[in-house]
């Protein structure tokens, strides 16, 4: 089959080839912001993982460095797994992370790994001490679900990390909890931090957020409130659904508890940093911008053949700066303003109606690879279908029977992206407002690659999650990063956020067309959109 190459990507993190996954270990050293990823240097699809390093003066342009940890002691040669830094008393990062040990049964080690150079702002060489491992797969840990450190904290007298695991013979997710004095001994706990019944916990991470609505980040250690410290946050990665969860909670650092301030939130009510294709990300404090930054993996979904015919899979999103919501009940992320550097020239519209049925195209720019923003104001929530409680926790599943092209009351509104001229292939991403039993608007956000392509076998998962906005004034804001196989969108100013990867087959490079639309049955005003095309930044030298 033919792959086109106009479908890899422009301005998101990459390699110049080959598979990449989870991001590992991001951190900020001496002028410099450090990837660290899961990478197979010989091929597309997953396997002979090592971590491969890449340093950035602003999170956007990357530089390539040679691998940084590959399998070379006994307890990691068969592979390498994630991981995360962690900045010593004495400024020296420290690198945790999980080691195989074994070929056929995957048992699951931590491992640390040092700076050989502690001076060097690029940490090319990273040594691992004679002390490892630094904890093993014991009595009530089970061996094959049993990984990914987080980065540590420290409170008291002891550093404090998390491993995620799986309680054995049952489907209990848990962040087991170690102690270390000295960074060298690690100590399980007795309890872990937190558990819930929801399988598997992959890639945990866990930090203090600051007050509600105020945007600037926590280092990790930081605690109470005279530290500016009002929750904290735990976040899984769940194996069985492949997508990212939070809950938001108090954390004791006496008692060594975290307790989510939604008792539910962990199994129902789920809140997710995005809704659609990333996983496995993690955060860290950025101390020049006082910011905490969230990177995450985003799969393909193209077929395998597709993947080793175009010789790469796999991307980091955007890096997103991450806070508290001003409600106090979620996050909110928002792409890290380094990205802005690549807009090139604006184009506007403004104050333009788009009735019932209709559509426009925003003309002047290629929009293959761009940056929009959009400001929606709805004329009125007259016609908002009622919203059928079943769905309450299922926005995928609302999204999925009522899809961009199913007219509704109050939307479906919202972009065409990736769109042929003939609109045969489009990638929608749109609202739709419903409202309650007691007149109380729903707001439905949807990202749908039903119609993104032409090409047949394409796995083109809808989908949506719901944005806690409100909207009684009849205004929603949508910006949607597209990036030839990515449409990575933000609605209402980062409260909903999901990335879909689309391959189109003719809407590719400067065949592809940028729409605004309205399915429903209600006015909508877009009344500021710009766009612009996005520059390509350095990457990796490819
Ligand atoms: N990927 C890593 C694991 C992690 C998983 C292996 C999550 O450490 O649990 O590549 O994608």
């Amino acid at each position: 089959s033919i792959v086109s190459p106009l479908l890899r990507t422009g301005y998101h993190f990459q390699p110049p080839m080959n598979w990449i996954n989870d991001p590992n270990g991001p951190l900020y050293y001496k002028g410099w912001y450090h990837l660290f990823y899961q990478y197979n240097p010989k091929g597309a699809v997953w396997g002979n993982i090592i971590w491969a390093h890449s340093v950035s003066r602003d999170l956007i342009n990357w530089i390539a460095l040679e691998p940084a940890i590959s399998p070379s002691i006994p307890t990691d040669q068969y592979g390498v797994w994630s991981g995360s830094t962690t900045i010593l008393h004495d400024g020296t990062p420290a690198i945790l992370y999980t080691g195989i040990d074994r070929p056929s049964v995957n048992y699951q080690i931590q491992n640390i790994a040092l700076p050989k150079n502690a001076s060097d702002p690029l940490l090319r060489e990273w040594y691992k001490p004679g002390y490892n491992p630094i904890a093993v797969p014991m009595a009530g840990i089970n061996a094959t679900q049993f990984r990914d450190p987080t980065t540590a904290w420290f409170a008291g007298r002891h550093w404090r990390m998390l491993v995620g695991g799986l309680r054995p013979g049952t489907l209990r997710g848990e962040a087991i909890l170690y102690r270390s004095r000295d960074f060298k001994h690690w100590v399980r706990a007795k309890h872990p931090l937190h558990s819930a019944l929801t399988g598997m916990w992959e890639c945990p991470d866990f930090f203090p957020v600051g007050k509600a609505g105020v945007e600037n980040g926590l280092d990790t250690s930081e605690y109470g409130a005279a530290a500016g410290v009002e929750k904290h946050v735990l976040k899984n990665s769940l194996d069985l659904t492949r997508y990212d969860y939070y809950t938001i909670g108090t954390y004791d650092n006496v008692k060594e508890r975290y307790v989510p301030d939604n008792p539910t939130g962990d199994v129902y009510q789920r809140l997710q940093y995005d809704y659609g294709n990333f996983y496995a990300s993690k955060t860290f404090f950025d101390p020049v911008k006082h910011r905490r930054i969230l990177l995450g993996w985003a799969n393909e979904s193209d077929s395998v053949a597709h993947d080793k015919a175009k010789g790469w899979a796999g991307i980091q999103a955007i890096p997103r700066k991450i806070w508290l919501d001003p409600s106090g009940k979620q996050l909110v992320q928002w792409p890290v303003e380094e990205l802005e550097k690549l807009r090139g020239k604006p184009v506007n519209v403004g104050d333009k109606v788009v009735k019932p049925g209709q559509h426009f195209e925003v003309t002047g720019l290629q929009s293959y690879q761009s940056d929009v923003e959009v400001s929606f104001e709805v004329s009125s929530l007259d016609k908002a279908e009622p919203f059928d409680p079943a769905y309450s926790n299922d926005a995928q599943k609302l999204c999925g029977i009522k899809g961009a092209d199913v007219k509704g009351g109050v939307g479906p509104f919202g972009l065409w992206v990736l769109a042929s001229a003939d609109l045969a292939e489009k990638t929608a991403v749109f609202f739709r407002v419903f409202k309650d039993g007691y007149g109380k608007p729903i707001v439905l956000m949807c990202s749908d690659p039903t119609k993104s392509s032409l090409t047949p076998d394409l796995y083109k998962p809808t989908f949506a999650g719901f944005v806690d906005t409100d909207i009684s004034s009849g205004k929603i804001s949508l910006r949607s990063l597209i990036d030839r196989s990515v449409v990575e969108s933000f609605g209402a100013g980062g409260k909903t956020c999901i990335l879909s990867r689309v391959y189109p087959s003719m809407a590719l490079g400067k065949d592809a067309h940028l729409h605004v639309f309205n399915n429903g049955e209600t006015d909508i005003k877009v009344s500021k959109l710009t766009a612009w095309e996005m520059k390509r930044p350095l990457m990796n030298g490819a």
